[in-house]
């Protein structure tokens, strides 16, 4: 029966449960190239009118001669990143050897205007050039390539894939807004492998975000080994409702830490103190001056438990944990946490965060706190992490940075509707249009862009208990917190941003990650 005459037929049943078509495929599973959808957007991009570019069968991969081991690398995921759903060898091929066709060029490029980070990206019908001056402009720009390559360039199986690889001619320049563009996961409240730290940090990589901030010690959990102080994680290895949850060895530590460099993600670890400290105390109950005995605990109550900072065994600790963790952090930085003190005089935690930024300084790091921490006398290096924004006057007249986390925005723990039954609502809903409505350099009264080292958007997981639920409060969040840091504001527009998130679902669903169906978004 035709279709035509199906509808006929059934002209009367049609009138209850409408005309059904026979099966196509929803248009928003077909390729659309004219609907470009970067994310963050760049500073500048501008479409010709040239026709497509094409990667075909004989396309091949340029590398500089004498290309770094960066280099080589970022040359080898794109090929990688495309080999598998185009079916196409792609070899790498250094540049001078023999003239490609239709190539995709990876060049080197002294620009200054670029930044360390930034990359410029041409296409044209016949080939596609990404220079930038590091190896981190280029991993950026492949990024970007590939969210301009039809959706189904993340499928793993090029038989399913289809033929069609085109790229639209345009050129872009573009470089981020902000040096720290970061996302904390707190692995203490429950735990999280490394196989799912992996998961995250690849949804990082695609947003060109930068930090990955792990939140490796609270109440509930100590999840770093130290092996000063190996009864650190066994003596502390709990987690919301109950435990064990796990801990990383030193050695899975350094594959978190090379799979993020990979990718040019630093990771920033934090031990939460003196406060946030329960599971370390319960090898150490005599260091405690907090208000309840350091019995196991898997609630979600905040601020009972203390170091004492009047004990120098409490120093000789954490200088143990603190070299232990410099030793095996390639970053620049040490998050030392610092929120949420209910147990301690105003003096006591102003004596105990200033010895412990000496000892961070004495370890060759910087340091980062919560925002409660420039109550003490900071080193202009250091660090001041806003989650509720009102003591930032502190940090900005000891020259302190800020790095912007304001819970009603950028935390993407807090419930997306009121009906949600993951995450929490203190900071209140937040909605993706929510996590997306705001300028970071204007947020805090008395700060300018220049006081703003980055944003980051953290994940608690006190109601989060692995990665698939992880992802569905990350997304679309995530990829919002990533424009808010990378694109300069005057180019950011939720309308635009609305649609163009819709678009990456497709993605998601290869790739295999969770989200949160926003009714704000036009999927
Ligand atoms: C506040 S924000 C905390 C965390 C909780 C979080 C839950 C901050 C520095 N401390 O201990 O996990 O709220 O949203």
């Amino acid at each position: 029966m035709n279709r035509r005459l199906t509808c006929g037929v059934a002209i009367i049943a049609l009138l209850v449960a409408g005309c059904r078509k026979a099966p196509s495929i929803a248009p928003h599973l077909l390729t659309d190239s004219a609907r470009i959808s970067v994310i963050p957007a760049p500073v500048s991009m501008t479409r010709s009118r040239a026709p497509s570019y094409s990667i075909k069968d004989s396309t091949t991969i340029i590398v500089p001669a004498a290309a770094s081991a960066d280099v080589t690398r970022v040359a080898n995921m794109l090929a990688f990143q495309l080999r598998a759903p185009t079916g196409f060898a792609l070899p790498i091929v250094v540049d001078t050897v023999a003239p490609s066709k239709a190539p995709i060029r990876l060049r080197l490029a002294d620009r200054t205007d670029l930044g360390s980070e930034g990359y410029a990206l041409g296409v044209t019908p016949d080939s596609v050039s990404i220079s930038a001056p590091t190896a981190a402009g280029l991993f950026h720009g492949i990024q970007t390539l590939r969210q301009l390559l039809p959706f189904r360039i993340e499928s793993e199986f090029f038989e399913l894939a289809g033929k069609n690889w085109q790229v639209p001619s345009l050129v872009i320049t573009d470089k981020p807004r902000f040096a720290w563009r970061g996302a904390m996961l707190d692995v203490s409240r429950h735990f999280f492998s490394v196989d799912e730290v992996k998961q995250y940090i690849d949804i990082l990589a695609l947003y060109k975000f930068n930090v990955l901030h792990l939140h490796l010690g609270d109440d509930q959990g100590f999840r770093i080994e130290i092996k000063s102080r190996p009864t650190l994680v066994s003596a502390g290895d709990l987690q919301v409702g109950g435990g064990p949850g796990g801990f990383y060895t030193q050695s899975d530590y350094g594959e978190i830490v090379r799979y993020a460099a990979d990718r040019f993600i630093t990771i920033v670890p934090e031990i939460d103190m003196p406060a946030h400290s329960n599971a370390m105390l319960r090898s150490y109950p005599q260091l405690s001056c907090g208000r309840r005995a350091p019995a196991p605990y898997t609630g979600i109550d905040v601020g009972f438990s203390a170091l004492c900072p009047d004990n120098d065994s409490t120093y000789a600790l954490l200088d143990d944990i603190l070299r232990e963790l410099a030793a095996m952090t390639p970053g620049e930085y040490l998050h030392i946490g610092g929120d949420e003190v209910k147990a301690l005089t105003k003096e006591q935690y102003i004596r105990f965060i200033e010895r412990v930024q000496d000892i961070v300084t004495k370890h060759g790091k910087k340091m980062v706190g919560w925002e409660e921490v420039a109550q003490a006398r900071l080193l202009p290096t250091s660090v001041s992490q806003q989650w509720q924004t009102d003591s930032a006057h502190n940090a900005l007249s000891q020259g302190a940075k800020l790095l912007m986390s304001p819970g009603p925005k950028a935390y993407i723990d807090m419930r997306q509707n009121p009906y949600a039954e993951l995450g929490l609502r203190w900071a209140g809903i937040n909605e993706v249009r929510t996590s997306y409505d705001w300028d970071p350099a204007t947020y805090v009264p008395g700060a300018t862009e220049a006081n703003i080292i980055g944003v980051e958007a953290p994940l608690w997981s006190e109601s989060v208990r692995n990665i698939t639920a992880a992802e569905y409060l990350a997304m679309p969040r995530l990829p919002s917190i990533a424009e808010v840091s990378w694109t300069p504001q005057a180019q950011r527009n939720w309308d635009d941003f609305r649609k163009r998130v819709a678009l990456h679902a497709p993605r998601w669903r290869l790739l295999g990650i969770n989200y949160y169906p926003s009714p704000q978004i036009p999927w």
